[in-house]
């Protein structure tokens, strides 16, 4: 049903502000304020100018909220199926027909199956921690439901960064003005941390050099004092040469080495493996550029070292990220304002776990099995024993964003297999629904989010009312609670209740959250975590987050987890670079697919505006590979491997080093040719660590295609 976005209004306007939170997959987390008008409509969403971080500006995505929220094609209703499967013919039901057929089919499952043939697939729609992580555990614990491993992001860096320093500390993007050298390796916050930038920027003009480690050359990189492109999934041989160089060259720090660190001379070991020749043949950098990074690094304080979970999505992005988080310790950057590591600010604050998900009620039957979202098309079709028999997504589109996604639709076609999806729109994965459910927006919903890159708590109040009949995920969660006659309290408490409960329950463990309180929260909107200066900066006094309280070279828990015991390099599953130089055993070339500037996965892949500035899904591919293969701009190209294939928009270009093809993603299958995208190609091959996604190891053949 349409909406009309256009209508005039009349008179003079009194508006009221509305304090919020952009809910998506952003360090950011910018602190929103939305204007309504007096018929409660919406009229303008920006950047707080008073929040540190926002600064009184949005990205070119979220600027776009509006076109989001009053979008003409909305989901405004629930919806059953009535044509085939994926046929996209759907009838309007009412909710109160939505929840009892769920509920009945569910009821059924169970008693047929158990609670583990049902599973609750979802991500990054929100960040919130009621409209996501609340959402994520009750009512599933609740009903047995099996486990989801969201490992679809950053899970094999998340370990990399634990083993080594034990967790996820990084200060606020503000200090990045007091850095003299910014090594931004595998991440582009130019795109994916607009925020971040006027800081380098501010850096820069105050003498710092910002260098970028990134195989494509990214909108951060254009704008950095050097930019190195090494092939893809070999950054840990660099990272290994320049600690060679640190330590032959006496710039290692080895007084803080003694007494901060566990197997130092088991690591050294293997450092004095990795001579500047070796890693050039692996890096395809020169051998004089890897010695020259590593003094700069080395002897340049304070240096920052900022890694994303860009870099971590490649079969050996574990060790990869692992390795990395290293080079601040031998170069005894850890513990200085403004140097040591910028990954991720999460552990800052971590929610009391039983008050978010109430596991451990004696209502809730004992732990189910937990089954990776990497593998849903294989889970589908016969990996999961017992079968999924329903599957319910909410806050993710995984016909769109999840790997190998042929296998996906295979699976969503079974007959015997009952999907739910909760959606704002219909995207390709809701087309497979037997029932779909109508969703709120951030403006329409009440949340608390907790951001992975800055130190405030931020409170997200509604601004309108919802658009037709749609309903926040904990609304739904309530419904289905009722419907499947549980009683417990703990399943009907509402938005603001449950923030009250995490935040006494998690008080005790969390001296950040001292004087926040809910009251404080909903007043200012944005609250900054209770930590002083001197306490922002990680690691200052020396003593880690790990079992030893030591940086951990050498790592038992490594071991025991089956990893090895030390960080490394070692080749992608799929690869051409061997240990001495890169051979093209085939015509095929590693296919990197990371963010786009105007897409956040998915989402927004449907507003119109954002759409038109990526323009098509395209294939950058360098004039030498293009040559070839008789590749030319603009022309449809065909890349496929064993998995699958897709036709992407050749750009022959040198934004991308010779022998690497890169696209940016997640382009919606239904706006690409053949209605298929590149995640037809990607892997659900698990990483080396924690069951992570490796959506950029990735060889394809590429080839030109005829118009069809
Ligand atoms: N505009 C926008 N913003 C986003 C997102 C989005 O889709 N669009 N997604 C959000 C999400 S979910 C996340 S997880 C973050 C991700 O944030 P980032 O980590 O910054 O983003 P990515 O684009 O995934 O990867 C960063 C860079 O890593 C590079 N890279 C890939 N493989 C290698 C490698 O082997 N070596 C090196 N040196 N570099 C490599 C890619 O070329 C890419 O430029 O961004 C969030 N923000
Ligand atoms: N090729 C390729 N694929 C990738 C990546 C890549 O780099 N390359 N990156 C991967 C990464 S890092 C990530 S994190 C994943 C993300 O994968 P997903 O989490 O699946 O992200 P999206 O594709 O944006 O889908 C989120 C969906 O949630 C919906 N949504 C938003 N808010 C709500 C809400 O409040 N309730 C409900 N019910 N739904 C809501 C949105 O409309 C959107 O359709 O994608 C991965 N996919
Ligand atoms: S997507 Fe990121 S930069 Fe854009 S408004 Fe949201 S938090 Fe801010
Ligand atoms: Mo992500």
């Amino acid at each position: 049903m349409a909406l009309d976005t256009t209508a005039p209004v009349e008179g003079p306007r009194k508006l009221r502000v509305v304090h919020g939170t952009c809910p998506h997959d952003c360090p950011d987390s910018c602190a929103l304020e939305t204007q309504v008008d007096e018929n409660g409509r919406a009229v303008s969403v920006r950047g707080r100018a008073d929040h540190p971080i926002t600064r009184g500006w949005l990205c070119a995505k979220v600027n776009r909220y509006l076109e989001r929220v009053y979008h003409p094609e909305r989901l405004l209703y629930p919806l059953r199926r009535v044509g085939s499967k994926g046929s996209g013919k759907f009838e309007r039901i009412s909710w109160d027909e939505a929840i009892s057929e769920i509920t009945s089919r569910w009821k059924q499952i169970i008693a047929e199956h158990g609670g583990q043939s049902i599973l609750p697939y979802s991500y990054a729609g929100t960040l919130g921690t009621v409209q996501g992580g609340v959402t994520d555990e009750r009512l599933w614990n609740r009903l047995g439901a099996s486990g989801l491993e969201r490992a679809i992001c950053g899970h094999a860096a998340e370990e990399g960064v634990q083993l080594v320093v034990g967790g996820r500390l990084a200060p606020s993007p503000e200090v990045l003005v007091e850095s003299k050298l910014i090594l931004i390796w595998g991440s582009n916050p130019a795109s994916t941390a607009p925020h971040v930038m006027p800081f380098l920027r501010q850096a820069q003009k105050n003498g710092a050099q910002v260098i970028v480690i990134d195989p494509i050359r990214t909108l951060t990189a254009r704008s950095a004092d050097q930019h190195i492109q090494p092939y893809p999934g070999t950054d840990a041989a660099l990272a290994l040469a320049m600690m060679y160089v640190m330590v032959h060259e006496g710039l290692h720090d080895q007084q803080w080495l003694d007494a901060h660190t566990v197997g130092w001379e088991k690591f050294l070991e293997r450092i004095n493996e990795w001579t500047p020749a070796r890693a050039a043949r692996v890096t395809g950098l020169a051998e004089e550029l890897i010695v020259d990074l590593a003094r700069r690094y080395a002897t340049t304080k304070p240096a920052m070292l900022r890694l994303t979970d860009g870099i971590n999505r490649h079969t050996n992005g574990g060790q990869t990220v692992r390795t990395l988080t290293c080079l601040p310790a031998v170069a005894g950057h850890y513990g200085e304002r403004a140097g040591g590591l910028m990954y991720s600010t999460s552990d800052w604050l971590k929610w009391d776990k039983q008050a978010r998900g109430h596991a451990h009620e004696t209502s809730c039957p004992p732990e189910p099995r937990v089954l990776n979202m990497n593998r849903l098309g294989a889970i589908l079709t016969g990996e999961a024993d017992p079968p999924v028999y329903s599957l319910f997504v909410y806050n993710a589109n995984p016909v769109a964003s999840t790997p190998n996604v042929g296998k996906i639709v295979e699976g969503l076609m079974r007959d015997d297999l009952f999907t739910v999806v909760h959606e704002l729109f219909e995207t390709d994965t809701a087309r497979y629904a037997d029932i779909i459910l109508p969703a709120t927006s951030q403006l329409e919903q009440r949340d608390l989010h907790k951001p992975y890159g800055h130190l405030t708590l931020q409170y997200n109040e509604p601004a309108i009312e919802p658009l037709g009949e749609a309903r926040s995920n904990w609304d739904v969660m309530r419904a289905l609670a009722k419907g499947m006659g549980y009683e417990d309290a703990w399943l009907q408490a509402d938005v603001d209740e449950i923030i009250e409960e995490l935040l006494e329950a998690s008080r005790p463990q969390n001296t950040s959250l001292q004087g926040i309180t809910l009251e404080r929260l909903k007043a200012d909107g944005a609250i900054p975590l209770a930590l002083s200066e001197e306490e922002q900066v990680p690691f200052a006094n020396g003593v880690f987050r790990t079992p030893s309280g030591k940086v951990e070279f050498y790592s038992e828990q490594a071991l025991a987890k089956g990893y090895d015991p030390l960080p490394g390099w070692v080749p992608e599953v799929e690869s051409h670079v061997q240990e001495r130089e890169i051979v093209p055993v085939d015509e095929r070339l590693p296919l990197l697919c990371p963010a786009a500037h105007h897409f956040i996965s998915s989402s927004f892949g449907n507003i119109d505006t954002l759409k038109g500035k990526e323009r098509f899904p395209r294939l950058w591919i360098h004039p030498v590979d293009a040559q070839k293969r008789s590749i030319r701009s603009g022309q449809l190209v065909r890349v496929s491997n064993e998995r699958g294939w897709c036709r992407l928009v050749a750009d022959v270009s040198e934004e991308v080093r010779e022998g690497v093809l890169a696209t940016t993603t997640v382009w919606w299958p239904m706006f690409s040719p053949d209605q298929r995208n590149v995640n037809w190609t990607t892997s659900d091959r698990l990483a080396d660590f924690n069951g992570g996604s490796t959506f950029y190891t990735n060889l394809v053949l590429v080839e030109p295609s005829v118009e069809p």
